[in-house]
């Protein structure tokens, strides 16, 4: 562990005058945002010290640079973990509290940074604390939003969404970078110019707008690699501020410059697996993608001069998702009308250097633009990408069967639409999917006929999760325990982790397990008191549920499970259950409404049961605002049963369901996404599994042979009854009926099969929560999902990005 601090007075004596600096004030009279604001900025300042030692270490070694390129990166607070991370948080706890303040109080000052939505935006954030602890030169390329995701507030059981002005008190931990600023150029016409025998482009009449880069660095677990994430904000080229329309009172007039670049990185796209579409984005996803190639060609050059022939063998560009698809297109721009390089020479380089990462198969969430909005936007990208399909189709060999059905499928343009998808594969030495059955069903289904094509590019990388946020920042009491049993290297080496099942037998390790879980069921019951009114009880089962809030992620099938058991406690004395608390957390696209309404049931289920003396002590249900990284991190530890219900064959891996295991919560599941690796490596018989399988699904979608309308029929008492609540009033009382929901189940003939799968469902938590009584078992079952959970450490994943994909 390289340390940053000699000695706790050498820490002191440095955070006062840091203090002392940033607020000109004697340290016993600031604030606790003054305070946050200078041991953030202490602790960045030594952060870019050593980041600055990396990037040399890195030259000097001559390693290959990975530029991961995400639209979203979900950060979250930082303070905590680089603390944790440069090994010092035991010591400036105690220090800070000689100085008569709290280490506590400080981190909640930070700003959540949200410039994610969810999965995709977090699983970023995860690698790039893995890439700086597998010490990889890996850098983060993104947006730097002005307003991050929206603020979840519930008014009446529904969702509201309030603008999340994060950076409305500075944010001590970035570093504005105008000397690495870029021009990038919207609209206008492409430009011919010959010279000799060739022919090069420009484009002429651009709007154009300055990508200014913002630093923010990214410290390794042990300290010794500090990468960097660059986030890059949009601003006007120079100041065309009309004083003349100022003096006439047209203020805004006077600035309209301003404000039509400022927009481009105003807002984050509250979709998470969504529908996009609108110039925004689009312009959004060029500007990242530019500003981002420039940084890589830069520093390339900087390092091995013009020699692009050799770029693959320093520089790999990884593409999250769609979203930086443009990358492409972009690097043969540069290489061919810059750099003046052949087709085929620039199109060798660039797809040599290119890797993508597909995350869900939702056809809504396949990006698609008009190709007339997108070649008015940007016209050479467009040129690029049209010859790039017509090369392609040209590939084709017609003398093959069914050859014209798989262009159609595979082809970039079509139907008036840019296919990003299609892009990113044909640009791409490596395309993957998140878990197994996700590759397998790209494979087989969604890029079939690529895979037909070439094989040899499709592999699968499991997601993966940070064991230090999300266990040892998360949960300090357990995280004390595991250390105490098998010392501190599973922070390093997930794996270790896999010591601890030595201790399942250990009646008085297993009691401990129980309480440290007990500890965090009190520190969230807490949290939810101060944030919601409702008081929970800490002896109850926590069932938790938090995930954005999708048809597919089928939170409608939880609360009907919630329903249908208190129909059955009010009818049936001798029906009884384990007190449970029902605890559900997230947010809800802007736009869906399907999803937003489902969280206006769930309130108002919770408003009739919480409500109601006849159930409450039996059940209370939850609804957690505003989730986000830093209560994420108070509900994972405190979860004893974790729902990963989606359909089968829908969710491409999910993260939260490993967050949840590696904090001993049991999986009650579908064979879905990374579920079934979980099942997998703890065994079925610590989870519980239940529902369709995907085949099973795809057969009965198939067969043209499932009828909603039977299934509600066949199960009148209890699904009849769920389903007829929706409209009868019984929940009403908040906010009104829930006819929406039961209209667009019915008339979709249940395309998420939550009317097929809801019996099983309920038999399945029936029968794991009876098995809670066994108190001393279920420790063991928790105990054994964290000794198991280490291979979804994202250090693991990183990993097999970094020997199979980068070769860095
Ligand atoms: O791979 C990370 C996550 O990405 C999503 O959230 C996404 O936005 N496409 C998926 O829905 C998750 O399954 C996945 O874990």
């Amino acid at each position: 562990m390289d340390t940053i601090f000699n000695s706790k007075q050498e820490f002191i004596e440095e955070y006062r005058e840091a203090v002392r600096e940033l607020s000109g004030k004697k340290f016993e009279i600031t604030s606790d945002i003054d305070r946050f604001n200078a041991l953030a900025g202490l602790i960045a300042s030594k952060a870019r010290s050593v980041s600055a030692r990396t990037d040399d270490r890195f030259k000097k070694e001559g390693k290959k640079r990975v530029y991961y390129f995400s639209i979203e990166f979900l950060i979250g607070r930082l303070l905590d973990n680089y603390l944790i991370n440069f090994g010092i948080r035991d010591m400036v706890d105690e220090a800070l509290r000689e100085m008569g303040c709290n280490l506590d109080d400080l981190c909640r000052m930070e700003p959540d940074a949200a410039l994610g939505n969810g999965g995709l935006g977090r699983l970023a954030a995860c690698f790039l604390d893995s890439m700086a602890h597998e010490d990889i030169a890996g850098y983060g390329n993104g947006m730097r939003y002005r307003y991050g995701l929206f603020k979840q507030e519930i008014v009446d059981g529904r969702q509201v969404e309030v603008a999340d002005e994060w950076l409305s008190r500075g944010y001590p931990w970035e570093v504005r970078r105008p000397d690495k600023a870029v021009r990038i150029g919207f609209g206008g016409h492409v430009v011919g110019h010959t010279e000799g025998d060739r022919i090069f482009y420009s484009v002429e009449g651009t709007e154009d707008v300055l990508a200014v880069p913002y630093d923010i660095p990214v410290v390794g677990f042990g300290g010794k690699t500090v990468n960097k994430l660059r986030v890059w904000s949009a601003e006007p080229i120079d100041e065309h501020f009309d004083l003349e329309a100022f003096n006439r009172g047209e203020y805004a007039m006077a600035d309209a410059s301003r404000a039509d670049a400022e927009a481009i990185s105003a807002i984050l796209y509250p979709n998470d697996a969504g529908e996009h579409g609108r110039l925004l984005r689009l312009k959004q996803e060029y500007l990242f993608v530019a500003a981002g190639i420039r940084t890589a060609l830069d520093v390339f050059r900087r390092e091995h001069g013009a020699k692009w022939e050799l770029l693959p063998d320093y520089v790999a560009i990884h593409t999250n998702d769609t979203h930086p698809a443009m990358c492409g297109p972009e690097l043969m721009r540069i290489l061919m009308d810059e750099e003046k390089l052949t087709w085929e020479e620039a199109w060798d380089i660039v797809t040599k250097t290119i890797s993508y990462t597909n995350h869900t198969i939702l056809p809504e969430a396949l990006e698609k633009w008009p190709i007339a909005t997108f070649s008015k936007l940007l016209p050479r990208i467009y040129d690029i990408i049209d010859e790039i399909n017509r090369r392609w189709r040209d590939s084709f060999d017609t003398s093959q069967e069914g050859w014209q059905e798989r262009l159609r499928k595979t082809s970039v343009l079509w139907d008036g639409e840019v296919r990003m998808a299609n892009l990113s594969v044909i640009c791409s030495h490596s395309v993957n999917g998140v878990a197994k059955i996700h590759t397998d069903i790209l494979k087989r289904s969604v890029l079939n006929d690529f895979y037909a094509l070439t094989p040899e590019k499709f592999n699968n990388k499991t997601n993966g999760i940070t064991p230090r946020r999300f266990l040892a920042e998360a949960n300090p009491s357990y995280s004390k325990l595991i250390t105490e049993a098998i010392g501190p290297k599973w922070m390093d080496d997930a794996d270790e982790l896999k010591k601890l099942v030595e201790f399942e037998k250990d009646p008085s390790f297993l009691v401990r397990v129980g309480d440290s879980k007990r500890q965090n069921k009190v520190r969230l019951a807490r949290y939810v008191r101060r944030e919601t009114g409702l008081v929970i009880d800490p002896d109850s089962i926590f069932d938790v549920q938090v995930k954005r809030f999708h048809a597919y992620k089928r939170q409608l099938m939880n609360i009907m499970k919630v329903m249908d058991l208190y129909n059955r406690l009010l009818d049936d004395s001798s029906f009884s259950i384990q007190p449970t608390t029902f605890i559900f957390s997230g947010k809800a696209a802007s736009s869906y409404t399907f999803a937003k309404e489902v969280i206006r049931l769930i309130n108002s289920v919770a408003d009739v049961v919480n409500n109601d003396s006849r159930v409450n002590d039996l059940m209370k249900v939850c609804f957690i605002p505003n989730f986000r990284v830093s209560n994420a991190q108070l509900i994972y530890p405190a979860a004893e049963i974790s729902e990963q219900i989606s359909t089968a064959g829908k969710e491409a891996s999910g993260t939260s369901n490993m967050k949840l295991m590696m904090n001993g919560a049991i999986t009650l599941g579908t064979m879905d996404g990374a579920n079934i690796e979980i099942a997998q490596l703890a065994g079925e018989e610590n989870e519980k599994i239940f529902g369709l399988t995907t085949p099973e699904v795809e057969e009965l979608r198939a067969s043209g042979n499932y009828f909603a309308w039977d299934v509600v029929n066949a199960d009148r008492d209890r699904l009849g009854r769920v389903m007829s609540e929706l409209t009868d009033n019984t929940f009403a009382g908040l906010s009104g009926n829930f006819d929406s929901i039961h209209n667009e189940v019915m008339s979709n003939n249940d395309y998420d099969l939550v009317l097929k799968d809801f019996r099983s469902y309920v038999d399945a938590w029936e029968e794991l929560t009876s098995s809670y009584a066994d108190t001393r078992d279920w420790n063991r079952r928790a105990l054994h999902n964290t000794a198991m959970s280490g291979w979804f450490s994202s250090d693991r994943t990183i990993r097999e990005y970094r020997d199979e994909i980068w070769h860095a």
